[in-house]
């Protein structure tokens, strides 16, 4: 007691005033906390692969979005344990790029090219026989 008296009577007056300060800023700072960074989508979405490959699985065509040269044919294999019928879209006219209703009929494991695509445009194909699911959709942009 008598010696912790001792002490702090030793300290010089700026010293206190220095551990005072630090005291009060310690206690009053708040660090500002790290926002958790999102991280980025992978790939840009409505990007066109570039390739002539379509892969049918039971989760969808893959890739969805493709980009051919003109004169180009796609070849679409069926991976999938059931029939697929790729056409061209709209359902169920398929008038937009007649080239791709060339494919047809796809038995699983069968692969089918599309006609040669010449013009340069974009052509949207469908599963005809499941034209509601958006996974059996996507586009051939020709250019
Ligand atoms: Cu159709």
């Amino acid at each position: 007691m008598r010696r912790r008296c001792v002490l702090v009577s030793g300290l010089t007056p700026a010293a206190l005033a220095a551990a005072l300060l630090l005291a009060s800023c310690g206690g009053g700072s708040s660090s500002t906390p790290t926002s958790p960074t999102t991280p980025g989508t992978p790939g840009t979405p409505g990007t066109p692969t570039v390739t002539t490959t379509i892969t049918i699985t039971a989760a969808g065509v893959s890739p969805k979005d493709i980009q051919v040269s003109p004169g180009a044919r796609v070849t679409f294999v069926n991976n999938d344990t059931r029939a697929h019928q790729m056409s061209s879209d709209p359902h169920p006219d398929h008038t937009d790029c007649s080239e791709i209703n060339q494919v047809g009929l796809l038995t699983p494991g069968a692969r089918k090219e599309t006609g040669n695509l010449n013009t340069a445009r974009t052509c949207g194909f469908h599963d005809h026989d499941l034209p509601a699911v958006a996974n059996l959709t996507g586009t051939i942009v020709i250019r």
